[in-house]
């Protein structure tokens, strides 16, 4: 029997859940009670879950910022030393030298990147150019560049980047020996220096293979194996800013182009032609 003095709507208005016992008129046994319970509407529930979603939403935001002003902090200048003059293709210009490495991952000698998603992975060894990836070379100059390279190969996907490209005679010495090319296999990394691809200023392009110590090298006493000896020139324009990343695949993600592929202080870092 269902009392019909019992009005259950000014409970429909309340966002709050209670259980409330309906006591049945004219009842025999307490067992004939009827128990309710009652969740709300649903607009408290709704209410919580948006400002939840809010927060954890913002919360979100604020880290993926944190996080990636941090990966992409740019590493402390490199400038290249103007050591004289030289004959570049039309005429003596000024002659800059700049001087790298690329280690397969940081050791007691070299720390590595201060920053990136990579620090984290570190232990993993991933690779990176040092002492930094952030590059300044006078403009209008004949640049030569020399870069001590310490670690095993991954094959490129593709030859074009075997071979040698944007150097004053399309060459690069790999130690002490001139080449066109490299065997794709045997690449560690690249040197591929390029515009931003809506850019105006003038062209540059470089692209140098960098070839690979044996995967089974013996560690010298620095705890690396002895490098290889890479050296190329090429001319610098007009002022500008470029960019230059690694296109051998040496990081993590599709296709292994991820990871220190594209993050400063390890493959990848800007050009600035001053
Ligand atoms: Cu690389």
């Amino acid at each position: 029997m269902w009392p019909e003095h019992v009005n259950l709507n000014d409970s429909l208005h309340t966002d709050c859940w209670f259980v409330r016992t309906l006591t049945l008129q004219g009842r025999k046994n307490k067992s004939d009670d009827i128990r309710v319970e009652w969740h709300g509407d649903g607009r408290m529930k709704r209410t919580f879950f948006a400002v939840l979603t809010v927060l954890v939403g913002a919360a979100v935001v604020a880290g993926s910022v944190l996080l990636l002003g941090k990966a992409q902090a740019e590493p402390a200048v490199l400038v290249a030393k103007v050591i004289g003059t030289a004959q570049g293709p039309s005429g003596e210009v000024p002659h800059a030298t700049i001087d790298l490495s690329i280690y397969p991952e940081p050791s007691a000698s070299v720390p590595g990147p201060k920053h990136g998603l990579e620090i984290g992975n570190a232990s993993a060894g991933w690779p990176f150019y040092w002492p930094s990836t952030t590059l300044q070379l006078p403009a209008n100059s004949l640049i030569t560049m020399t870069i001590l390279q310490y670690d095993g190969s991954t094959t490129v996907w593709n030859d074009y980047f075997a071979e040698v490209h944007g150097t004053v005679d399309g060459t690069a010495t790999y130690n002490g020996k001139v080449q066109r090319n490299i065997e794709a296999d045997n690449v560690a990394h690249t040197f591929t220096l390029h515009q931003y691809s809506e850019s105006t200023q003038p062209e540059l392009f470089v692209s140098v293979p960098m070839l690979a110590v044996a995967n089974n090298a013996k560690n010298e006493a620095n705890g690396y194996p002895k490098p290889q000896e890479i050296t190329f020139s090429f001319m610098t324009g007009d002022p500008g800013e470029y960019v230059w990343n690694c296109e051998d695949p040496c990081g993590n993600g599709y296709v292994d182009f991820g990871g220190v592929m594209s993050e400063r202080g390890w493959m990848s870092g800007t050009v600035t032609v001053v």
